[in-house]
């Protein structure tokens, strides 16, 4: 059983930020079916313990044109700075957010990545994202299957939508437009 979310927020959210949006691993949307974009961990995100956190993102395109670049696993990315985002894409969306060293995959670094609540139609590599962390769910944990984890992660959405859904946190919504 899951710890609730709390009802009320308290210290230290909001964490209000805009953040550009890097290259992860590549497992994300490829193992998992659940994309993040992964971001550098600020020095308010790294106050927070490694866990699963909740809020609100918006995605803001850059104008910038296309890049290639080579991912540690030396594939090639194209990074279109958000350029084929449309305007219903640019719109604040709920999101879960990750913060630590995936115990089921053994990183070594401790990385944050955010998956925006949405389908997208395209990628958004080198767009910056604005988001307002606004509580925690749980701690990262182990799993003895990948589909163990995506059943956690599907609860974790599940809970978020909820949490976020009551005014007290709705509110933040509005404050990145
Ligand atoms: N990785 C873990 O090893 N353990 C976790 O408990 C875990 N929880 C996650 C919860 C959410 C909401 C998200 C978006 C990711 C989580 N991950 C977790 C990270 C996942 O392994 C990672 O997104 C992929 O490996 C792609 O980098
Ligand atoms: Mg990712």
């Amino acid at each position: 059983m899951r710890d609730p979310i709390k009802t009320k927020i308290s210290e230290p959210y909001p964490i209000i930020e805009e953040s550009e949006i890097i290259n992860g691993f590549g497992r994300g949307s490829s193992e998992l079916g659940i994309p993040t974009a992964n971001i550098p961990i600020s020095s308010n995100l790294n106050k927070l313990d490694p866990g699963i956190y909740f809020g609100f993102s918006k995605l803001i395109p850059v104008s910038k044109d296309l890049e290639t670049k080579k991912r540690s696993d030396g594939h090639l990315v194209e990074f279109n700075h958000g350029a084929n985002l449309s305007g219903e894409e640019t719109c604040v969306f709920p999101m879960v957010m990750s913060i630590g060293y995936n115990p089921f995959y053994n990183n070594t670094e401790k990385t944050a990545e955010v998956h925006i609540i949405h389908k997208f139609q395209d990628n958004f590599y080198g767009a910056k994202i604005k988001h307002a962390v606004l509580g925690y769910i749980r701690p990262e944990l182990n799993y003895t299957t990948k589909e163990a984890l995506i059943e956690d992660i599907n609860l974790d959405i599940e809970m978020a939508l909820r949490a976020l859904e009551s005014s007290e946190y709705n509110q933040y919504k509005h404050k990145i437009l």
